[in-house]
């Protein structure tokens, strides 16, 4: 397949000032009449006006109301000849919504109409110049049957309403600000809102309306406060100010991602907005507000200031988490703060790193060292789907961090105001945001941090001691390296932020005192490594430290530090970084898994025993924290540090390693889960749910261990329960047992939630990650294939695909790699049925296997047989096409 590369860049002869759609939507037959105002481009070369369209019944095209003077067109791009400055050009399509199942450009949903156009969405929907360095002012009227479809929406301000003859109605919004396409929407459904009207800093009323279907009103509170909390914080942190009269969001069932960040109107994922105590958990609840923040902060970092072409990507998506991050952090920190003070509220949001740096290294971290390896900022693409990544998203938001670590908050947000000043309006690139952080704080001279841009690969820091009793003095040498990805040999040194602490021997902190440095000043320090190696001597140390390193996780790299056990039991117990205390701990549990995968008869240290059990004790902590440093690293990122990759293996180590943890600790973890009992109704409140975190994951080890006084109190909560996140939690660990009470509980959740579709993810997911605890169980995949014809399962809806395929493919590996290849073979069958459906939702199941050829070789020849299956496959989309043929390549 062609590949697109970002050195090809041109602007266009033409652009579009104004468009003027009207939709006549029929679910078969919908009519797109596309007027616009196209003008030349002074800045670019001359040329034909570009249009591109996809999958479109032309019916008529005009150029200032004359049959066009030459028109070309090959593929998807339209090129017509045109005289002036400004044109009209005038162009009526139809579209069939309803035989789209692809869920890009204008589709159905539970009978309602929806778009989706990001990246390329809108050219399925009208001929356009379908880029992001095409600004427009929108013009949209929209006309429907009133019965199906009573709520008319589109982007900006409703200026007109009216009824038409034959049931029929229309309505016409307008919106005052240029926008390139893929931010354009429309939504023409039966819907209900919550409505909220509030002043912004400026004093401004503005309307703020949820919409959903009528049965979920009762679940959409949090989002709008979410909505709410969101826009206070892009006002106080960043001085930006919601733009428009009226801020819409609406939820919706089938879609491709999360989100969409559409202007002034967001359509969103059901998952990420419903949520009430008996449907949603915590970490639900924690999701819907991250990811509402999420879009509505780009509405300034995105929309106001969009991508000139989309290997910018990064240039909104890695700043926008970034600040979904901070706020959620924020959020959390300051509920946690009313509940236990500073400390508590400092926890809160170490807690919360640690989730992002989970994420980050179970998603990013294997990307970044297979086939599909790309920059933040690619150079190249076949697809650009296929690059809304984990490196696009979560690696381009630390390297926004690491900014924001160098240049401090202050410089930072300097840097943000200058890039407003600059940019509003426009669409720019990466290099332009990077330069004018350098502008906003005095030339901080950034050319070689601009690096983390262009390089692919997670760098590897090596960090290595030298205590010299002697003068009291300690140096630290930090050496960095990158190793090769495709089509990218050599590297260079990058800018690497190392947070560093050193311990003494009382557990304390030293406070740190570099060569040449008159006195002692903080505990943390920021070493800034610029070369292959750089050598750090602290002096006036009383005894030999113990270095803490990379503290706050500060940048994405793999820290390779040789500690051995007793140091890890050492940070485990006493380093004053939660990040890092929770990575000792991390780490320490790594080193046993990957030695009782790699010796089948190798049983658990009793020196891990006993600084886990010194964790699990430690009721000072905050029972957050304590559920993730007592949570085994995820097992796709333990097969990532195993070498060859043998999931079968590692499965076997993690069932006995959790056995032993269990059965080990069982008094101190009924203990524990009678003590982190929450009292009162159900409240969203990390304290609430930190407690009950890790009374879910006591019950997880006892259920695995199979004690029978655990497995009865998970019967009992789950019985009992109030709310779904201890419903769940019980039902999870009894699912991951061999208690013959697991198939009642699934039945008898099921029975509660029949008609929940999102709860049925719930249900779905669970069985697809289940382990086989017992090996006389019958495989999981028997269980998924009979759970695919359940009449709530559904291949159309991605919610569904990712519940129960995604599952299974990406978070059950010692499931999915059977030995007799049964998994691969299933994989294939499904990525060719989803190819045909929805290319998006297939290309992601397709890169469940791209890292193959990191596994043991028996697997490697099952998963190459099937890669080229699909790849031989007739109709590959481009999606899935560049899938396969970069993992054989
Ligand atoms: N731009 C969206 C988001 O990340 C993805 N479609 O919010
Ligand atoms: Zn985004």
């Amino acid at each position: 397949a062609p590949s697109i590369q970002r050195a090809d860049y041109r602007p266009l002869a033409w652009t579009v000032e104004t468009v003027d759609l009207h939709f006549c939507l029929e679910p078969e037959a919908t009519v797109v009449t596309n007027r616009m105002l196209c003008v030349r481009n002074r800045e670019a070369e001359a040329g034909q006006i570009r249009l591109w369209g996809e999958d479109l019944e032309r019916l008529s095209l005009t150029v200032d109301g004359q049959a066009p003077q030459a028109v070309r067109e090959q593929g998807a791009l339209l090129e017509i000849d045109a005289d002036g400055e400004r044109v009209v050009v005038e162009v009526q399509t139809r579209i069939n919504p309803k035989a789209n199942t692809t869920l890009s450009g204008l589709y159905l949903s539970n009978g309602g109409f929806f778009t989706q156009c990001e990246a390329e969405g809108f050219r399925r929907i009208t001929c356009f110049p379908d880029r992001p360095d095409v600004m427009a002012r929108f013009t949209v009227t929209l006309e429907a049957d009133r019965a199906a479809c009573p709520v008319l929406l589109s982007n900006g301000n409703l200026v007109e309403q009216g009824e038409l003859p034959g049931g029929r109605h229309y309505a016409k919004w307008e919106d005052p600000f240029p926008k390139p396409s893929y931010l354009f929407a429309l939504v023409a459904a039966d819907l209900v809102a919550l409505e909220r009207k509030v002043e912004t800093m400026s004093g401004r009323e503005v309307l703020l309306q949820v919409w959903v279907e009528a049965g979920n009103l009762d679940r959409v509170e949090h989002a709008m406060d979410s909505l709410v909390h969101s826009m206070r914080w892009d006002e106080e942190t960043f001085g930006l100010e919601l733009d428009l009269d009226r801020f819409m969001i609406v939820a919706v069932a089938d879609f491709n991602m999360g989100a969409m960040e559409n202007k002034g109107l967001n359509i969103f994922n059901t998952k990420f907005i419903l949520a009430k105590p008996d449907t949603a958990t915590d970490i639900d609840y924690e999701n819907v507000e991250s990811v509402v923040a999420h879009e509505y902060f780009h509405n300034w970092t995105g929309n106001r200031v969009t991508c000139r072409d989309w290997f910018q990507l990064t240039l909104k998506e890695g700043l926008t988490v970034f600040r979904d991050q901070q706020f959620s952090a924020d959020m959390l920190g300051r509920m946690a703060n009313e509940a236990a003070g500073p400390e508590g509220a400092a926890s809160a949001r170490a807690v919360k790193r640690i989730d992002d740096v989970r994420v980050l290294r179970a998603a990013q971290f294997p990307e970044d060292a297979g086939p599909m390896a790309h920059p933040i900022r690619p150079d190249s693409y076949q697809e650009i789907n296929n690059f809304y990544t984990a490196t696009v998203y979560e690696k381009g938001a630390e390297v926004i961090r690491m900014l924001h670590t160098l240049l401090g908050p202050e410089g930072f947000r300097n840097g943000m105001d200058l890039y407003f000043s600059y940019f509003d309006g426009q669409a720019v690139t990466c290099d332009d945001f990077v330069e004018v952080m350098s502008e906003a704080n005095n030339g901080f001279d950034l050319d070689q941090f601009m690096r983390w841009y262009s390089q692919a690969g997670t760098p590897r820091v090596k960090a290595s001691g030298q205590w010299n009793a002697a003068d009291g003095s300690y140096t630290l040498t930090l050496a960095q390296s990158t190793p090769a990805t495709p089509g990218q040999h050599a590297k260079l040194p990058l800018v690497i932020p190392v947070a560093a602490g050193l311990i003494g021997p009382d557990g304390r902190d030293y406070p740190l005192r570099l060569e040449g440095e008159s006195q002692p000043g903080a505990t943390t320090r920021v070493l800034k490594l610029t070369e292959e190696a750089q050598s750090f001597r602290f002096v006036g140390l009383a005894a030999e430290p113990v270095p803490s390193l990379l503290r706050g996780f500060s940048a994405p790299v793999i820290l390779e530090l040789d500690e051995d056990d007793a140091r890890l039991a050492f940070r485990m117990a006493h380093d004053a970084d939660p990040c890092n205390r929770w990575d000792a701990a991390q780490r320490y549990a790594e080193r046993v898994a990957l030695a009782m995968a790699a010796d089948p008869s190798a049983g658990v240290p009793a020196a891990f025993l006993e600084a886990f059990r010194a964790l699990l004790g430690n009721a000072a902590l905050d029972p957050a924290f304590r559920a993730q440093a007592l949570a085994l690293p995820g097992e796709a990122y333990l097969l990532e540090r195993m070498t060859p990759a043998d999931p079968l293996a590692l499965r076997a180590a993690l069932v006995r390693l959790m056995r032993t943890l269990g059965a080990s600790f069982a008094a101190e973890w009924l203990a524990t889960c009678e003590a982190m009992q929450v009292p009162g109704p159900y409240r969203y409140h990390p304290a609430d749910a930190g407690r009950r975190a890790l009374a879910n994951l006591a019950l997880r080890y006892l259920a695995a261990a199979g004690n029978a006084q655990g497995l009865a109190l998970a019967q009992a909560r789950f019985d009992a329960a109030t709310n779904m996140t201890e419903r769940f939690g019980a039902l999870a660990a009894l699912v991951q047992s061999t208690h013959p009470a697991r198939e009642a509980a699934l039945a008898a959740f099921h029975a509660r939630y029949r008609d929940d579709a999102l709860v049925l993810d719930k249900w779905f997911a669970l069985q697809a990650g289940a382990w086989r605890w017992d090996a006389a169980a019958v495989p999981t995949l028997e269980r998924v294939k009979a759970l695919m014809a359940d009449p709530a399962f559904s291949l159309s809806n991605p919610n569904k695909v990712y519940a129960l395929l995604g599952t299974y493919f990406r978070a059950n590996a010692g499931e999915f790699h059977a030995a007799d290849g049964s998994g691969h073979a299933f994989w294939a069958d499904q990525v060719i049925a989803l190819n045909a459906r929805n290319p998006q939702v297939a290309a992601r199941m397709a890169r469940a296997l791209e890292n193959w050829r990191h596994f043991v070789p028996a697997l490697q020849s099952s998963i190459r047989a099937q890669l080229e299956r699909v790849l031989a496959s007739p109709n590959l989309s481009p999606d899935v096409a560049e899938i396969v043929g970069k993992a054989l390549d």
